[in-house]
């Protein structure tokens, strides 16, 4: 399969082409990914600054209209593309064909939420004047997104863009080229005018400053790693672009002495080791208070050995491999580093030989970790959890607060006061009462505090903020 760049309408190959690697299997070539040069990433803004005159002033009826049905074959192919998705990714079947399904939904909700238009009408204070204030398109957005959610964050993030009368310019991780060119593919026999969506595909380093920096480009969102968020804001930031940026997490799922104990071991199952860890929302760091912290940790350790580890298109696994190279070796790096800063790893942290030759790991627990550890407070993005013990309750919230990030956050117990307190007092975008930190729903607000987020919360309703400028325009009748 070659993956080509769509470019004003038009499919453009390139000189080079990246092959797509299967992170389960080494062996299995996905496709070939034509890599965009900066002149590449010019034209597509430059289509998408000349479509935005016509696309800004289209009928809501006809962009409703054009979402609904990227969004019916999104979920109409999940089967497809869930594979396609997992094939490249890594993530199970399971958790690909969700997350596909996932994405075709957030298309078909902002096709009902652009019919929800935003307005108002207000009296002056001058006399014969009227005022309103209405909802704008902001221009060109730049969207440039991560490997982990290959389908769901461009959908989250292109589908308002559309909606609310952007152009877009898209641009993947170079990981995961196949579901990029199929989401393109799609909003290309969607009835989208040329120019308004383009893709390219390449290296951020090569096309980051074009696509951050070119004057045609109003607004860049952005979710990834913190060092490259930090870039780029840097550069969109001089350039005067508007911002959204998602970035990192180290999410604690905090474990009081009155929780249900299944409940706990099983939002920390899910929130440290479902897509292997590589979500920003994981629970990388579970803290749980000394009356349970026995009971809980070799509950915690039971439930993650029963873990099946293997390739991610077979139905029983559970956990796939880490995306790449890098990433494994950074795991099993942390995993080391770990045991040389004292923490007790009691179950995982190796390299597993599967029958196929893929990046595979077991899931690795560590115990008794200080907050202080840099297995506490380094973002991993593998199946790597880190295990706290709590005092009391209060120390246990002062530890969930002790981090730079603040994405989000979990609290199981069976009081409603503790749960009441711990949802007020966590600093965190979200946070979740008895489930993982992990899997969100698509039609409320979603980011972060503090060093996770930057800009305007993505999704829901939410998303109007950041994809639209508020006019307000003063009559004389
Ligand atoms: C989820 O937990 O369902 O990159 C979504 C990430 C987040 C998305 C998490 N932006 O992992």
């Amino acid at each position: 399969m070659r993956y080509e760049n769509l470019i004003d309408g038009q499919w453009m190959g390139s000189e080079r082409w990246a092959p797509n690697i299967n992170p389960s299997d080494l062996g299995d070539v996905v496709g070939y990914a034509a890599m965009a040069t900066p002149d590449m990433a010019e034209q597509a803004i430059a289509a998408a600054a000349h479509a935005f005159g016509a696309w800004s002033h289209s009928a809501i009826q006809q962009r409703a209209e054009i979402l609904e049905r990227v969004g019916l074959e999104i979920v109409a192919r999940k089967d497809e593309l869930g594979r396609l998705l997992a094939r490249e990714e890594g993530k199970t079947l399971r958790e690909g064909v969700g997350e596909v399904v996932r994405a075709g939904q957030i298309f078909k909700y902002y096709a009902q939420e652009i019919l929800r238009p935003h307005g108002q009408h207000l009296p002056s204070v001058r006399p014969g004047i009227e005022i309103e204030v209405t909802s704008e398109p902001v221009g060109v957005i730049s969207i440039i997104t991560p490997w982990n959610f290959p389908i769901a964050i461009p959908a989250w993030k292109i589908a308002p863009a559309l909606a609310f009368g952007n152009c877009v310019v898209f641009k993947p991780a170079e990981l995961v080229p196949g579901c990029a060119c199929a989401l393109a593919e799609i909003l290309s026999r969607s009835g989208l005018p040329h120019g308004v969506f383009n893709l390219v595909m390449g290296h951020g380093a090569e096309l980051g400053p074009v696509l951050t920096t070119d004057p045609r480009v109003t607004a860049v969102s952005f979710t990834g790693s913190e060092a490259t968020g930090r870039r780029i804001a840097q550069a969109a930031a001089t350039a005067g672009k508007r911002l959204q940026l998602e970035m990192g997490g180290k999410n604690p799922l905090v474990v009081l002495d009155d929780a249900a104990l299944d409940i706990a071991v099983d939002a920390a199952v899910q929130g440290a080791f479902f897509s292997t860890g590589q979500r920003c929302t994981a629970s990388s760091r579970i803290i749980v208070t000394d009356g349970i912290y026995d009971q809980f940790l070799s509950a915690f350790v039971g439930a993650t050995q029963r873990l099946r580890i293997g390739h991610a298109l077979e139905t029983n696994t559970d956990i796939g491999p880490a995306v790449d190279a890098t990433q494994l070796d950074k795991n099993l790096r942390y995993v080391a580093l770990g045991q040389e800063e004292g923490a007790r790893l009691v179950t995982g942290g190796e390299r597993v030989r599967a029958a196929t030759n893929g990046y595979f790991m077991t899931p690795a627990i560590f115990a008794d970790c200080r907050p202080d550890m840099q297995i506490a407070r380094d973002e991993i993005f593998g199946p790597v959890a880190t295990v706290l013990r709590a005092r009391d309750d209060d120390h246990a919230l002062a530890l969930a607060n002790d981090s730079g990030y603040g994405l989000s956050a979990g609290i199981c117990t069976q009081s409603l006061a503790q749960a009441t307190r711990f949802r007020r007092g966590l600093q965190a975008g979200m946070v979740m009462v008895n489930a993982p930190t992990a899997g969100v729903d698509y039609h409320v607000p979603f980011g972060g505090t503090k060093g996770s987020s930057s800009g305007p919360h993505e999704q829901g309703w939410a998303a109007r903020e950041f994809f639209t400028t508020s006019k307000t325009a003063y009559i004389r009748a």
